[in-house]
């Protein structure tokens, strides 16, 4: 009698904290509220660090090492890598890839769709990282755009060597916050995004981009390994 008791009171008082972390932490936030902080700030950062992450210090340093597809003929391989300072401050970023087909690239003007995709899950290729990166459920725009998904960085440039050496800066995307990329997938696409500029329902999700030729998982690193790769 006394262990059926107790069994209910563990489960009464189970249910009522997983309650209280939900109530707490996973609180949908409205898509309205997050596009008017956008438009203020430059950087937006979404709530606290997540517990996991809540322990790494500033400035935070991460990288990606990006992989071919194994379906992909195209072989790019490379790295990316990112710097920031503090939350409040805008995101760096540098990279190195190569092995583009100069040749037989499908690609006009060389232009390859470029995103951080939902899921950093490759272990069905490129194909396993989900869709672009989107917490507040926005359309698919280029990465200057108000209305875009968080993932959305636009297009690499492929030199006649099929290297794309380059570096960005971006105000929404940050290593902080409930939003943070650490985690996410960087994927490189066989096509231009078209930025969402056609209005099709294509363009308004994927930007036409196409096929997914490499993929890398974001992950934090040392500012050494940062700051002696870009
Ligand atoms: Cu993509
Ligand atoms: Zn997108």
């Amino acid at each position: 009698m006394l262990k059926i008791a107790s069994l209910v009171i563990l489960h009464v008082f189970g249910c009522y904290s997983v309650r209280r972390l939900k109530e707490a932490y996973w609180e949908p936030i409205s898509p309205q509220i997050i596009i008017s902080e956008i438009n203020k700030l430059d950087n937006v950062v979404l709530g606290p660090d997540d517990f996991s992450l809540s322990s790494v210090p500033s400035p935070r340093n991460a990288i990606c090492h990006m992989q071919p597809d194994p379906t992909s003929s195209e072989k790019v391989s490379g790295f990316v890598a990112f710097k920031q300072r503090e939350p409040n401050q805008r995101l760096g970023s540098c990279l190195s890839l190569h092995g583009f087909d100069t040749k037989a690239s499908k690609s006009k003007n060389r232009k390859h769709g470029f995103h951080i995709h939902e899921y950093g899950d490759v272990s069905g290729g490129c194909g396993s990282t989900g869709g672009h990166f989107n917490p507040t459920g926005a359309t698919h725009g280029g990465p200057g755009d108000k209305e875009r998904h968080f993932g959305d960085l636009g297009n690499l440039i492929h030199d006649d060597d099929g290297n794309v050496f380059q570096s960005f800066v971006d105000g929404l995307i940050s290593l902080y916050g409930i939003h943070s990329i650490i985690g996410r997938a960087l994927v490189v696409h066989e096509l231009e995004d078209d930025l969402g500029r056609p209005g099709d329902p294509g363009s308004l999700t994927t930007g036409n981009a196409g096929a997914r030729l490499a993929c890398c998982v974001i992950g934090f690193t040392t500012e050494e390994m940062v700051d002696n790769s870009c």
